[in-house]
C-alpha cells in the first residue's frame, strides 16, 4: 500500500506547539516530521518529538487496564479487563459521591495540551460529580497573574516578529532547550545585527550563545526591573508621549523607583552596578533610536516567592520606552489569550448541581493528601484520578507527595502511557492513547495558530483516549446528559468561539484538512494602547492589585529562602538550587526513552568551582543535596556554568531511573508564589556534600 500523510499537532507543554506530518504505511506510523509549510514549525522538530515514534511504539507502553497487586509504590500490577476496571472505578466513585463528592479530586496537567484529551469530557465528568476543583498552578499562574495586572491579558509580541528586533532580552528562559522555534527567530535577528542578552543565574545552552549574560541571583528579577526603571527615568530614556497616553501611574512609579539606584539593585541581584546601568541604557537608547526592543520573558523567574511581582515589573518596561509601538517590540510571556477557547462548551460547568466546590491547589498536593476532614478543609481526599500528569515526580516536596499517595485509604486511578513514578501508586492503571492514536484540537501559548490533530494510527493494544475513558465512566455512573455522548470530533468542533473576531474563521472540518490556521490578532497589539486592563492602559499603578491586598506599584519581594532574606537558614543551607528543564526531557515525559535518557546521562548537579572546592568536591563525584525537607543524589559537574552560591540540577528525572530512587523535588517546597498560588520550585536553599565512597 502507498504511504499516506496525516496532519497532526505536537501535544506537549511547550510554547512551540508544532504542526507535524505523520507518514503512515499499512497502519503503522513510519515517520514524524515538522510541517515545512507551518510558519513557526518550519519543518523542524525538537530532538524529543523527532523521536515520537520511539515513544509511541515503546516496548513499555501500557496496553491493558491493570490493577495493583503489590504495595502502593512497588509497581506490581496484573492485567484486568476494561469491564472490570470501569466497574471497579464507577462503584467506588458512586459510593464516595453519594456521601462526599468533594472527597474526589481530579489531578491533571499538561501531558497533552489538547483541548479534547485535556479537559473536556473529564471536566464534564467531574462537574457532574461535584468533585473538588483542582487549581492548576504548577507552571504558570504567578507570571500570568502578574502579567495581567500590568498588561491585562496573555498577549504580547508575536513570536514571528522577533526576527526584526534589534535588541532581545531573553529573560528567565532557555529557548534552545524549551522554545526552539523562537530561537530560530532569534538567530535570524542576530544575522540582521540584533544584540542578544540573557538574564539567567545559570549559563544555560542559550545564555552561552548570547552576546551578553547577566547572571543574577535567583528570585531577584523584580529588583533588576526596578533598577532599570530607575535608570530609564533618571537618564530620560523614555517615550513620554506613549507614557502620557497609554500608561497609568507614572508619577507614582517615578517616586517608587527613586531608591532603586544601580548600586542597590546590583547588591540585591548579586551583579555589578555597571551591568544594571548598561542594560538599562542599551534598552532605552535602542528604543529611542527607533529600533525594536523586545523581551522574551519566560517562566524560569517566576518559580519563586515574588515571581508574580517580577513578571508584573518587567511587563511595565516596554511602555516606558514605547517599545509597543512596533510589531517587533514589546514583550512576550504567553500568547494564550489570542485564542478565544470556548471553555463553557468544552467543559460544561453548568452540569454542576450543587454550589461551587472547594478548590485544592495542585502545587500543595502532598499536604492536601495528608489532611484529615475538618471544617476548614472539608472532607479528606478519598479518591484521586490522575491523567496527563506525573505528580510523584514533578510536584514539589516529593517526600510528602509520596507519603500522600501511599495512603492505604486513598483510591487512586491513573491514566497513562507508561508506568511512571505516579502509576506505581495506582489502584487501577488505565492505558491511554498517544497523540498519534487520537483526535484533538490545539491552541498554543507561544504563537497564534490553532492546529488540528488527526488520528494517524489505531490505538495500540487496548489503549483508549482520555475522553473516551471518561465517556465510558460517565455511562457506567448513569450520567445521561447528551453531552456525555459527544464524540471527540464533536467536542473539537466546539473548541473556539466563532462569534469572537479572533476565531471567526474557525471551522473544524476545514482545520482538519489544512492542519493549522492563524488567529485574527493584530501584529502590534498595543501600538496605540488599548491594553485589556480596567483602565485600558498599561498599569504602573494597579487598583486591582491594591484590592487583592498587594502593593499596587512595582516592588521587590525577596525569596522565602535566600542568603539575604533568610540568613539563619542559609547558615545551614547556603546554596540556592534551581532545577530547570533538561533539553532532552519534556518535564518528566521522554525520560524513559532510552536514546534521550542516554544523552542526558544521569542526574547531574552543576556547581561552581569555588563552592565545590570548599566542600572537597571534584568533578564527576557523587554528591548528596539536602535540606530539612529531604535529600537526593547526583553526579557533580564542577564548572562556572552555575554562578557562585547556586547549584543547578537539570530536571525532571523519573525517580526510578535515579540510583537513589529520588529526584530534585525531594528538596523543593510547597510554599506558593505571591500571586496565582504557583509553585516555588526555584526558591530553595540546600547544602551539598560528597557521598561516602
Ligand atoms: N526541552 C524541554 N522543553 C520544555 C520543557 C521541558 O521540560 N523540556 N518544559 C516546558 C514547560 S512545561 C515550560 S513551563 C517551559 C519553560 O520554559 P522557560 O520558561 O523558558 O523555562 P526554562 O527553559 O526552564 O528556562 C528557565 C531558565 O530560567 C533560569 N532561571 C531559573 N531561576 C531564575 C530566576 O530566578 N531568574 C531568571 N532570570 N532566570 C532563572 C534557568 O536557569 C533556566 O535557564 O518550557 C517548556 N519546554
Ligand atoms: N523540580 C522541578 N519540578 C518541576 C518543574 C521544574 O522546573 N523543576 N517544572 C514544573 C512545570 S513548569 C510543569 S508544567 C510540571 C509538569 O508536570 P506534568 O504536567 O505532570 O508533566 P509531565 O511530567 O510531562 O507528565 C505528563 C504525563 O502525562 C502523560 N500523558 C501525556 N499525554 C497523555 C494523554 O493523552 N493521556 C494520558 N492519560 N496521559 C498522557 C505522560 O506520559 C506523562 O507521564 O512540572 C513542574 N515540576
Ligand atoms: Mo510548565
Amino acid at each position: 500500500m502507498t504511504a499516506s500523510i496525516v496532519r497532526a499537532a505536537c501535544p506537549h507543554d511547550c510554547p512551540d506547539t508544532c504542526a507535524m506530518l505523520i507518514t503512515v504505511q499499512d497502519g503503522v506510523a513510519t515517520e514524524v516530521r515538522g510541517d515545512p509549510e507551518h510558519p513557526t514549525t518550519g519543518g523542524a522538530l525538537c530532538t524529543k518529538v523527532a523521536r515520537y515514534l520511539q515513544r509511541t511504539y515503546h516496548a513499555d507502553r501500557l496496553l491493558y487496564p491493570m490493577k495493583r497487586i503489590g504495595k502502593k509504590g512497588e509497581g506490581q500490577f496484573e492485567r484486568i479487563s476494561w469491564d472490570e476496571a470501569l466497574d471497579t472505578i464507577a462503584a467506588r466513585l458512586t459510593e464516595i459521591a453519594a456521601r462526599a463528592p468533594q472527597a474526589i479530586l481530579p489531578y491533571s496537567y499538561a501531558g497533552t495540551m489538547g483541548l479534547v484529551q485535556g479537559d473536556s469530557m473529564s471536566a464534564r465528568f467531574f462537574h457532574k460529580i461535584g468533585a473538588s476543583y483542582l487549581d492548576r498552578t504548577i507552571c504558570s499562574t504567578a507570571g500570568s497573574v502578574g502579567y495581567a495586572y500590568s498588561i491585562g491579558a496573555q498577549l504580547g509580541t508575536d513570536v514571528e516578529q522577533f526576527e526584526h528586533s534589534k535588541l532581545i532580552l531573553i529573560w528567565g528562559g532557555n529557548p534552545i532547550a524549551s522554545n526552539l522555534h523562537f530561537w530560530t527567530r532569534v538567530q535570524q535577528a542576530k544575522r540582521r545585527g540584533a544584540k542578544l542578552i540573557a538574564i539567567d543565574p545559570y549559563r544555560s545552552l542559550t545564555a552561552e550563545k548570547c552576546h551578553q549574560h547577566i547572571a543574577l541571583l535567583p528570585g531577584t528579577d523584580a529588583a533588576l526591573a526596578l533598577g532599570m526603571m530607575h535608570v530609564l527615568i533618571a537618564e530620560d530614556l523614555l517615550d513620554e508621549d506613549y507614557i502620557a497616553e497609554h500608561t497609568l501611574g507614572f508619577d507614582q512609579l517615578k517616586e517608587r523607583v527613586q531608591d532603586w539606584t544601580p548600586e542597590r539593585t546590583a547588591q540585591t541581584c548579586g551583579i555589578s552596578a555597571e551591568e544594571v546601568l548598561q542594560l538599562a541604557r542599551e534598552y532605552g537608547a535602542t528604543a529611542q533610536r527607533g529600533d525594536a526592543v523586545a523581551i522574551r520573558l519566560n517562566y524560569g523567574l517566576q518559580r519563586v516567592r515574588g515571581g508574580g511581582m517580577a513578571v508584573r515589573n518587567i511587563a511595565c518596561l516596554p511602555a516606558l520606552v514605547g517599545a509597543w509601538r512596533q510589531a517587533a517590540g514589546g514583550v512576550l510571556l504567553a500568547s494564550a489569550d489570542a485564542f478565544p477557547v470556548n471553555n463553557r462548551a468544552l467543559q460544561r460547568s453548568d452540569l454542576r448541581t450543587g454550589g461551587r466546590p472547594r478548590t485544592l491547589n495542585m502545587s500543595t498536593i502532598g499536604d492536601n493528601l495528608l489532611r484529615e476532614t475538618s471544617p476548614e478543609f472539608g472532607p479528606k481526599v478519598e479518591a484521586l484520578i490522575v491523567y496527563n500528569s506525573n505528580p510523584v515526580a514533578v510536584a514539589p516536596e516529593s517526600p510528602k507527595v509520596a507519603e500522600g499517595f501511599a495512603r492505604d485509604d486513598l483510591f487512586t486511578v491513573v491514566l497513562e502511557h507508561f508506568q511512571t513514578d505516579t502509576a506505581d501508586y495506582a489502584d487501577i492503571l488505565l492505558p491511554a492513547t498517544t497523540q498519534l492514536e487520537h483526535v484533538d484540537v490545539h491552541m498554543a501559548y507561544g504563537h497564534h495558530y490553532m492546529l488540528a490533530n488527526n488520528a494517524a494510527i489505531a490505538p495500540l493494544g487496548e489503549a483508549k483516549p482520555n475522553a473516551e475513558i471518561f465517556r465510558l465512566l460517565a455511562a457506567r455512573m448513569g450520567f445521561d446528559d447528551p453531552c456525555f455522548q459527544e464524540s471527540d470530533d464533536q467536542i473539537a468542533a466546539q473548541a473556539f468561539k466563532k462569534q469572537d473576531v479572533r476565531a471567526q474563521h474557525f471551522d473544524w472540518e476545514t482545520l482538519k484538512l489544512v492542519g493549522w490556521q492563524k488567529m485574527n490578532v493584530p501584529d502590534a497589539p498595543f501600538a496605540n494602547g488599548g491594553f485589556p486592563t480596567p483602565s485600558g492602559k498599561c498599569e504602573f499603578f494597579s487598583a486591582r492589585m491594591q484590592a487583592a491586598g498587594l502593593d499596587p506599584l512595582p516592588t521587590f519581594i525577596a525569596p522565602y529562602e535566600s542568603v539575604a532574606s533568610n540568613p539563619e537558614l542559609a547558615q545551614q543551607y547556603p546554596l540556592a538550587m534551581i532545577s530547570p528543564p533538561a533539553r532532552n526531557f519534556m518535564n518528566s515525559t521522554f525520560v524513559n526513552v532510552q536514546s534521550l535518557r542516554s544523552t542526558e546521562g544521569e542526574p547531574h548537579l552543576d556547581i561552581h568551582p569555588s563552592d565545590a572546592a570548599t566542600r572537597g568536591i571534584e568533578d564527576g563525584q557523587r554528591v548528596r543535596i539536602y535540606n530539612d525537607r529531604g535529600s537526593f543524589e547526583a553526579k557533580a559537574r564542577v564548572s562556572d556554568r552555575a554562578r557562585p552560591g547556586l547549584v543547578v540540577g537539570l530536571s525532571i528525572w523519573w525517580k526510578k531511573f535515579a540510583e537513589d530512587g529520588k529526584n530534585a523535588n525531594e528538596v523543593t517546597s510547597q510554599r506558593v508564589t505571591d500571586m496565582g498560588n504557583g509553585a516555588t520550585f526555584y526558591d530553595v536553599l540546600v547544602q551539598v556534600e560528597k557521598c561516602p565512597t
